[in-house]
């Protein structure tokens, strides 16, 4: 830490978790909910009988473990339950305009959507308007374009099955493929690079697996803050002497130390656990050369030592091999060793851990698909689990962290822009409408669309996208130039106030509220980060009587849209089972969904490469090639940083909780930079300056992406790299640079530079 005391910034010593935890946990229950219904509420997270936390998508133990605790979940839970609330007397209060000058955090913190709402450009103000009405205006407007594909309909990942599953079908019988989703932001490169690797875009591995895995590699998440609950996982690991080895720039302090609030010696004794075995600081976008590094080294052991590689699976289960080694052959160590910030013999010593373990999990989140080589690291990653047989055996496989709690879900059931001709086929069969066959937009596509005007309508189930999506100097007057926008939503935020010539903001039910539909009260179902599908049920009294559940809302639009349509849309909301019996009749693997739903736990997609089966085209897993540690990877100049967007501990995406960064050491701020105090000194900056972001030029494409007002601070962060926090940040990224193969924004590979600013000069008093 530098010498001068910056406001806000100091050293956090404690371990991740522990009593930090607790009382952080506690303050968010008497900041949102009246107490006497929090814990109550809390203890009923992922219970077999209770709700799906919303907060991440980390599976439970069969749900149904004793009450998991939780920071981020309790955090996620309680700002949905809280009791402010934001009704057609505060709208009249406030013009658009003026919201527009608040900040993130303060206009979710307003509190709960009560009614249905809608823009008055006379009056700058949003003012009540009838469901029904909403409804039929929405179709209206819908008919009236030009072509269905004026029409996106985005979806973010805390949509149920059941929802998604209708969102898609109203879209489909619409007319358009266009579905942007937060996942296109997010595990796009799993969803594009796993199924060329081992033929499904899922995880391979379950919780049991980490009971049985002798080495765990984790590469580019951060669980304290966003998988909270597993750093349980982690924990059990780490006690039962598994070595962890973690590749991250960013020195987090959960994947350094923790203390499981559930542990009640850690706790009274205030003593903690190491979690990372080693903690490798890879640079920014280096993975992609430090897995070509570890692979390499892999072979050189193999020719000294032998038995390393798993000659039979190799030749059983794989094809590309020889490629992959002759491409390693000729991949000299010193462009890996520049490329990813580690020396040869690092990445000798994961290699020789790898060939001791005989069965490896690799865990991986958003450092390793938010790059413009995405698609390439996710292969990569397979390609090292493969060398040595480590997908379908116990204890071993590829684990993707996904982000929402149902972003998996929602793929399942037909969330995507590029829908199998198999599925489309099933629609009409069952609906009796010709789905559209042409690709539609994913997320980049659908902002360009909208940006050139081509795109006329967006329809967001849930989600913040333009404040999610990367430029907002291009994407925020995009929401303004649209004829319709429709949000349904939990919470006021930016993008349902980027209205355009008519924009409604439906409220709905939330995930802790009791759904009550014409057969009784409901529960919908959601698939985790392990492909277990379960029920979720809420019981509060919904935050307003005024409320709709999701699939209601979707299914009243649908309705209001499609008027010769044959589905009965109402009788569906009526039943949900009803809505379950369509998608397992759509889509393989919900067999029997209604009865396995109502077993505790629920029950696991299928996933062949559990049982060593390839849904690939050849019917084998792929080794791939990464051709290079490549042309534009690092092409910038000496002066020139790779900036990272990261998320603090107090966030939930463009969900801003409280301006702390506990285990970073940031307290009431975010408008901080980190870096490592090498690149202080070449730049003659000093802890606490104040300094200007700049994306560099050629990326810009004549536009000058800066950041102005920005405290740098010491942290121990690979040389070169810098991060920053998102959304904040998204002015630097530019809406066209992306991973080309998935069209994921590259937000944690930015070149940027990083210049002293002045400050301004304070005005003399007269
Ligand atoms: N409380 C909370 N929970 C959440 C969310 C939230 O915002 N708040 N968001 C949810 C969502 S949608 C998602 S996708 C997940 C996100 O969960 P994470 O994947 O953990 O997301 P990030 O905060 O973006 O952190 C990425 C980590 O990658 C590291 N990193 C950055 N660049 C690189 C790199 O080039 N290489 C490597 N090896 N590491 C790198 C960063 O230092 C950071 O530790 O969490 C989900 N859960
Ligand atoms: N620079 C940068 N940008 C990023 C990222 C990054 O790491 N860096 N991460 C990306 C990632 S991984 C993701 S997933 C996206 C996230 O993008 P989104 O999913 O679009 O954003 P969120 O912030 O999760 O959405 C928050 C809003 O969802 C609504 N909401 C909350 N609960 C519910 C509910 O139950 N139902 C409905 N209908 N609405 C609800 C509330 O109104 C709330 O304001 O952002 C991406 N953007
Ligand atoms: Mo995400």
């Amino acid at each position: 830490m530098g010498k001068r005391e910056v406001p806000g910034i100091r050293k956090y010593d404690a371990p991740a978790g522990g009593w930090g935890a607790l009382k952080a946990t506690a303050q968010a229950v008497h900041e949102q909910m009246q107490v006497v219904e929090a814990p109550i509420v809390l203890m009923r997270t992922n219970q077999p009988t209770g709700f799906d936390c919303p907060g991440c998508a980390w599976p439970d133990k069969e749900h149904r473990s004793t009450f998991q605790f939780c920071e981020n979940g309790a955090k996620a839970v309680t700002w949905e339950a809280t009791s402010k609330r934001v009704t057609p007397e505060f709208f009249a209060q406030h013009t658009v305009t003026d919201l527009l000058r608040l900040s993130d955090y303060e206009l979710e913190n307003f509190g709960r959507l009560t009614h249905p709402m809608a823009y008055d450009p006379t009056t700058d103000k949003f003012r009540e308007v009838s469901w029904d009405a909403a409804f039929e205006r929405i179709g209206q407007v819908l008919r009236g374009l030009e072509t269905p594909d004026q029409a996106e309909f985005y979806t973010s990942g805390r949509a149920s099955n059941e929802a998604a599953y209708l969102f898609q079908l109203f879209a489909r019988e619409f007319g358009t493929n266009n579905f942007p989703d937060c996942s296109n932001m997010c595990h796009e490169a799993t969803s594009v690079g796993l199924p060329q690797s081992i033929g499904i875009g899922k995880g391979t591995v379950s919780l049991d697996d980490f009971e049985k895995t002798e080495l765990i590699i984790s590469m580019g998440h951060n669980p304290g803050t966003n998988h909270p609950r597993m750093m349980g996982t982690l924990h059990e690991a780490a006690r039962r002497g598994v070595p962890i080895i973690v590749f991250n720039p960013l020195k987090e302090r959960a994947l350094e130390r923790f203390a499981d609030p559930q542990n009640v010696i850690e706790m009274a004794t205030f003593s903690s656990t190491a979690i990372a075995s080693t903690y490798f600081q890879v640079r920014a976008g280096g993975d992609a050369a430090a897995l070509k590094g570890i692979m390499k080294a892999l072979l050189e052991l193999e020719v000294g030592q032998g038995n390393v590689l798993d000659r039979d699976f190799i030749a059983v289960h794989t094809e590309g091999f020889d490629a992959l080694v002759a491409d390693l052959a000729k991949t000299p160590w010193a462009l890996i060793e520049k490329e990813c910030g580690l020396t040869q013999s690092q990445l000798e010593q994961v290699a020789q851990a790898y060939a001791r373990s005989n069965a490896t999990i690799i865990t991986y989140g958003m450092g390793l698909t938010q790059h413009n080589t995405g698609t390439w690291n996710v292969r990569l990653i397979a390609d090292l689990l493969l060398m040595r047989g480590n997908i379908g055996k116990p204890g071993a496989g590829i684990c993707p962290l996904r982000g929402h709690s149902n972003v998996q879900g929602n793929r399942t059931v037909g969330i995507t822009e590029k829908p199998s001709e198999e599925f489309l086929g099933k629609l009409e069969e069952i609906f009796g409408f010709k789905p559209p066959k042409e690709h539609g937009h994913d997320a980049v596509q659908t902002m360009q669309a909208m940006v050139e005007g081509r795109s006329k309508a967006l329809i967001c189930l849930g989600g913040n996208f333009a404040v999610a999506m990367p430029d907002p100097e291009l994407a925020f007057p995009a929401m303004k130039q649209l004829d319709l926008s429709v949000h349904l939503g939990t919470k006021l935020n930016r993008c349902h106030l980027l209205v355009g010539k008519e924009t409604f903001i439906l409220p709905v039910i939330g995930r802790t509220e009791l759904d009550m539909q014409a057969s009784g009260a409901q529960s919908i179902t959601v698939e985790d980060s392990m492909s277990m599908v379960h029920a979720s049920a809420g019981r509060l009294r919904p935050a307003s009587q005024f409320l709709r559940s999701e699939p209601a809302i979707v299914a009243g639009m649908a309705a209001a849209t499609l008027k010769g349509s044959k589905t009965d849309w109402m009788r569906l909301v009526d039943d949900y089972d009803r809505i379950r019996e369509l998608i397992e009749r759509t889509i393989p693997g919900f067999d029997d969904y209604n009865e396995r739903i109502r077993v505790p736990g629920g029950f696991r997609m299928p996933l062949p490469p559990t049982e060593r089966q390839w849904p690939t085209p050849s019917g084998k897993a792929v080794f791939s090639v990464f051709p290079g540690v490549s042309e534009n990877y690092l092409p910038w100049e000496d002066d020139v940083l790779r900036l990272i967007t990261i998320r603090s501990h107090d966030q939930y995406n463009t969900t801003i909780y409280g301006l702390d960064d506990r285990y970073r050491g940031v307290f009431g701020r975010r408008d901080v930079l980190f870096m490592h105090p090498s690149d202080l000194a070449a730049r003659g900056l000093e802890h606490g300056d104040l300094v200007e972001i700049e994306t560099i030029s050629k990326l810009g494409k004549g536009r000058n992406l800066r950041l102005p007002g920005i405290t740098v601070i010491e942290y121990d962060i690979a040389p070169g790299s810098v991060a920053a926090y998102y959304p904040e940040a998204n002015v630097l990224v530019p809406l066209d640079y992306i991973d080309e193969e998935c069209g994921t924004p590259s937000y944690k590979s930015i070149p940027v530079r990083v210049l002293r600013q002045e400050p301004q000069p304070v005005a003399q008093a007269a």
